[in-house]
């Protein structure tokens, strides 16, 4: 029999596993409209804007600064205006990662590379994230599923040891 803390535990790990090795929703039918103050296109002034809503004030967006209609405005939608500003496509649906240094962002922050570079700062790969200031590298998907199956190797060892043993504890 499973504890409660051991089935708390398994629940968290399912989560985490699932949440790592999910691929980044597109949500259908966002226009992924870079030009949130509704003037002469997509350029830095709109990158500015994001990044102000992304620090908190969004007083200058006339269009939805939530460019990857995620539901929150933070410095990936300035990395997407970034990208689109200098010609990408797709951009919201590239890959983010751990910008540390950059104008206007917070101490570590996760964006596009086009965002961080275009801010000055120091990107760390599209496999990193930040925790607080400091940048952590997130396993591969191969290295979590290898990490999930041992785990559960584990728990159904685990498990059937403890229902073949019950009848002589207790
Ligand atoms: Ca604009
Ligand atoms: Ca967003």
């Amino acid at each position: 029999m499973l504890t409660q803390l051991n089935k708390r535990s398994i629940v968290v790990i399912a989560v985490l596993t699932v949440g790592a090795l999910a691929p980044r929703a597109v949500i259908a039918g966002c226009p992924c409209n870079g030009d949130v103050n509704n003037v002469s296109g997509i350029n830095a002034i709109d990158v500015a804007i994001a990044n102000d809503c992304a620090a908190g004030d969004c007083s200058q967006c006339v269009n939805d600064c939530d460019v990857n209609c995620d539901g929150a405005n933070d410095f990936i939608d300035t990395g997407v205006i970034a990208c689109e500003a200098q010609g990408g496509a797709d951009c919201c649906n590239r890959p983010t990662g751990a910008c540390t240094g950059a104008m206007g962002m917070t101490p570590c922050a996760v964006t596009l590379v086009e965002g961080c570079d275009l801010l000055n700062g120091t990107y760390h790969g599209d496999a990193t994230i930040c925790d607080g200031d400091n940048v952590i590298a997130i396993p591969a998907a191969s290295e979590w599923g290898l990490v999930a199956l041992a785990l559960a190797i584990l728990v159904s060892a685990t498990v059937l040891i403890r229902a073949r043993r019950r009848p002589c504890t207790d």
